[in-house]
């Protein structure tokens, strides 16, 4: 593969997902929220490698099922699909300006590949079965090299029966640490995730018609970082980040640090100047970057409230441990500048992408694939409830790939009106590049850009890109059953 050129390298950083404790220590030690020792490495020195142009650091990534605890006792543990020995794992932190080699070792009896969500990378290494690499068949490597261009909050997860893998826990975090942030005490991880688990700890269907052509399956084990209420140790006194993710297929949540004075500083990892934490709702693949002040002195707790529903769900408690830390003022400073491209607003066409279902549901014939190579393959859904433009995915197979919605210049920039013309929320994704979310006729918005944005029903937003990075890049709901009954294309830049 010509594009693997083993350059001449400063510096390495290996390490092997055997564990989140693995990477975490590896990289510095900066936050892994599931212990009071990760939570309290945070005001730690800076990790020890450098930012200089050329580190690499390297991980293997073996996607295979993993049995682990989700339930107490006497529920069995669950068969969980992970890339690493623990959900949640593993936690890649590097610094922006390093070069990430990652190794994908395909453990599963069916083919995956990774996508790389939210990071402006080359086409090539966006990981979409057929689209942009072939699938990583059972027992096969795939490499995934790249610089991710911008800082931020990232993850990753296979773009193929994500319906059933990330439902059972398959994605891992990728932390770019920006090189003047704001100096924080604690800087943790919480990954947002349902679990559709019977009282025994066996999975149940995550997939249902009844869901899909709908507001998706709901899971009923609310947890973060894979553990139901857990309580997350932060120094006394402390400045905290907390990065949240929504690594849920299909519920939204508006988030609260009840207790806490919290300001968003970051959305999908896109820095904005902070904000009250105070209605923000994320859907599905959607983050927030969020700071708050940890209470004044040890045992004192604030919580982590999802309030989305009429009744308020607690998720997380924070307690504070340690000695209480000098006290000064708690000042909310927001994160350096991103670099993502200001599109040319004035000259941009506007390009509508209607969310739609389709008019009736189809029911997609297996039989006529039979005897064809991709036959079984797990990418194809049986069913197509919704559409992009009237256009649903697949149209027969992902090799004989549909039209792309939308063919665009490279370099120029341009404006979609996404419209919801359904009852549901439909969170828009798109591969390669990052919005510029401009307005919306239902709401005002607040100027932000985002990989990820959250479409109310019936609602129309404006978002904007200017088209740089050439390829064809998926755009599609990040409700996986959305995703997965047709509300899927994607556009090329060329
Ligand atoms: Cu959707």
């Amino acid at each position: 593969m010509p594009h693997r050129l083993a350059a001449p390298l400063s510096r390495r950083t290996l390490l092997r997902a055997g564990g989140a404790a693995v990477a975490a220590t590896a990289l510095g030690g900066t936050g892994l929220a599931a212990s009071a020792a990760g939570a309290l490495k945070a005001g730690s020195p800076a990790p020890k490698a450098t930012t200089a142009p050329g580190d690499l650091v390297e991980i293997e990534l073996v996607a295979k099922e993993r049995m682990q605890r989700i339930l107490p006792e006497p529920a069995a543990p669950s068969p969980l699909v992970t890339y690493a020995d623990h959900f949640p794992g593993p936690i890649i932190r590097m610094r922006k300006g390093q070069r990430l080699r990652a190794t994908l070792v395909n453990g599963l009896g069916e083919h995956t590949s990774i996508h790389w969500h939210g990071i402006r990378l080359t086409n090539a290494e966006d990981g979409v079965p057929y689209l942009t690499q072939p699938p990583t068949k059972p027992g096969e490597r795939h490499v995934y090299e790249f610089t991710p261009p911008d800082a931020g909050s990232f993850f990753f997860h296979p773009h193929c029966n994500t319906v059933e893998l990330l439902g059972r826990g398959l994605a891992g975090v990728l932390i770019v640490e920006e090189p003047d942030a704001p100096k924080v005490d604690a800087d943790l991880v919480c990954l947002v995730k349902d679990w559709q688990l019977d009282k025994t700890g066996a999975f149940g269907a995550f997939f249902t018609d009844r869901g899909a052509s709908r507001a998706g399956t709901f899971a009923g084990v609310s947890t973060v970082n894979g553990q139901i209420e857990p309580v997350i140790e932060v120094p006394a006194n402390g400045d905290i980040r907390a990065r949240l993710y929504n690594i849920d297929s299909t519920r939204v949540v508006d988030l609260r640090v009840e207790g806490a004075d919290a300001w968003i500083i970051a959305v999908d990892g896109n820095p904005l100047p902070p904000r009250p934490l105070d209605g923000w709702p994320m859907g599905p693949a959607m983050r927030l970057d969020v700071l708050f002040r940890a209470p004044k002195q040890a045992g004192q707790t604030v919580r982590l409230t999802n309030v989305y529903a009429a009744e308020p769900r607690p998720l997380a408690t924070f307690r504070a441990v340690g000695p209480t830390l000098p006290n000064r003022r708690f000042k909310v400073r927001g994160l350096p500048a991103g670099s993502i491209p200001e599109p040319d607003l004035k000259n941009a066409p506007v390009i509508p992408m209607a969310f739609s279902a389709t008019a009736v549901a189809q029911s997609f014939d297996a039989a006529t694939l039979v005897g064809l190579p991709y036959a079984d393959s797990l990418c194809l859904s049986q069913k197509t409830f919704w559409a992009i433009n009237q256009q649903s995915w697949p149209e027969g197979g992902h090799e004989r790939l549909p039209p792309p919605l939308a063919t665009l210049e490279k370099g120029r920039s341009y404006i979609f009106e996404l419209a919801n013309l359904t009852p549901h929320l439909h969170p828009v994704h798109i591969h390669g590049y990052t919005f510029k979310v401009l307005s919306s006729d239902a709401r005002k918005v607040v100027p932000h850009h985002a990989d990820t944005v959250l479409l109310e029903p019936k609602e129309r937003l404006r978002v904007a890109i200017k088209a740089d990075n050439p390829g064809d890049w998926m755009f599609h709901c990040h409700i996986i059953e959305h995703q997965d009954t047709g509300m899927m294309g994607y556009i090329r830049v060329a």
